[in-house]
């Protein structure tokens, strides 16, 4: 049975990889701060043979305690503080985390396995933050990084970390380049389910407004559930390499916006209010991603497009909602 260790497993992309390797036959462990985290329970009741282990991406050597213990063929580091807007005000936090802890977690490995790093397969969670205003579009792995925010910077770093320890340590490590990936289990600070869930709460008349910052920054948003299938077929290519993972199609905020309001019959502009709190000192405009390396090599493609995202989600808040108030809380 093959070993998969997941860091970030309490996040939204590593409850859906941890389903994916679990029903695949892998062993699951999981790399979690503390076990105080209220989404340990979800993880727990989701995939019952999961195993938790206790490590943080700021300390090298809780990392090797769980290497030790997990044994792991297969390692898809998705720790990350991954806010963009928060990496603004807690910047060296975001660099510690974002940045530094993929330097440590790679040391790690090459410590767990006395310098034979090429033993252990390793995903490394890039994204498309790190092209922040590039000139070049649509993007694709070459594409030139211009990150814009403390959180693309680290991620950058953590990139180019994986590909020095692939160049240095014949490390086998894979970036996959991943676009805005959004779901029901999407955090409800990122702008998708920050507008589906008020769609939901408007709609059963618990809120009144929407307070959002800027409409017109476009990005490439596809179903994290069909993303986590990508991570996975990189780690089982013959030679590792970085890929982008996306759909090709790039939305504004604003349309993201109509059509979620749109699908319960509402008009967004009745609601929806600018609040220059959530603007950021420096935006990314439009990011569009060019995934032909990925659908040559791994034979992915992405199945839902943008109208089914958005519904989906409105849906799954609407059931949401109701489930809640059914249970009386
Ligand atoms: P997420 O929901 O924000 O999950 C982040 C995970 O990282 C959580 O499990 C969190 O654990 C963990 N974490 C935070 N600080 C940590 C630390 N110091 N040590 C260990 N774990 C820590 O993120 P996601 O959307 O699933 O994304 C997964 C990865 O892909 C992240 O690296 C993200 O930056 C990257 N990415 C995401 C997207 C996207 O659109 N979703 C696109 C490109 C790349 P707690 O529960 O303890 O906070
Ligand atoms: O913002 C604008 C905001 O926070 C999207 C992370 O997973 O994807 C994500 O980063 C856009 C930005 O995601 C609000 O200014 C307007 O232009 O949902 P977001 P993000 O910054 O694209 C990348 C690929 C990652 O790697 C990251 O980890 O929406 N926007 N009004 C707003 N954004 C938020 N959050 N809240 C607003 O009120």
């Amino acid at each position: 049975m093959p070993r998969a260790l997941i860091t970030g497993i309490t996040g939204q992309d590593g409850l859906y990889l941890a389903e994916f390797l679990s029903e695949k036959g892998y062993e699951v462990f999981g790399m979690v701060r503390g076990q105080q985290n209220p989404k340990i329970p979800i993880v727990e009741e989701l995939i019952p043979s999961v195993q938790l282990l206790e490590g943080d991406l700021r300390d090298l050597s809780s990392m090797l305690g769980v290497l030790e213990v997990a044994q792991p063929d297969e390692i898809y580091n998705l720790g990350a503080m991954s806010f963009v807007g928060l990496s603004f005000r807690q910047p060296e936090l975001t660099g510690d985390i974002t940045g530094m802890g993929v330097l440590r977690i790679l040391e790690a490995v090459r410590i767990h396995t006395q310098g034979q790093m090429e033993r252990v397969r390793f995903y490394q969670a890039s994204s498309s933050e790190m092209f922040g205003a590039t000139s070049e579009s649509p993007q694709h792995e070459t594409t030139q990084f211009h990150p814009r925010s403390p959180y693309g910077v680290a991620k950058v770093f953590g990139h180019y970390m994986t590909q020095n320890y692939r160049e240095s340590y014949n490390a086998w490590a894979c970036s996959g380049i991943l676009f805005n990936h959004e779901s029901p289990r999407r955090g409800e600070t990122f702008v998708t389910r920050k507008i589906t869930r008020a769609v939901a709460r408007i709609q059963a008349g618990l809120q009144a407004k929407l307070y959002l910052g800027n409409l017109d920054a476009k990005r490439d948003w596809g179903y994290a559930k069909e993303y986590v299938e990508a991570m996975w077929l990189m780690l089982q290519q013959p030679e590792p390499g970085d890929y982008v993972i996306a759909t090709g199609e790039s939305h504004s905020v604003r349309e993201f916006l109509e059509e979620a309001f749109a699908h319960v019959g509402l008009d967004w502009e009745q609601y929806v209010e600018i609040d220059p709190k959530y603007y950021r000192p420096a935006e990314v405009d439009q990011l569009v991603g060019d995934a032909s390396k990925a659908k040559a090599v791994l034979g992915w493609t992405p199945n839902t497009r943008f109208k089914d995202l958005v519904r989906l989600m409105v849906d799954a808040d609407q059931a949401e909602l109701i489930a809640r108030r059914q249970g009386g809380a």
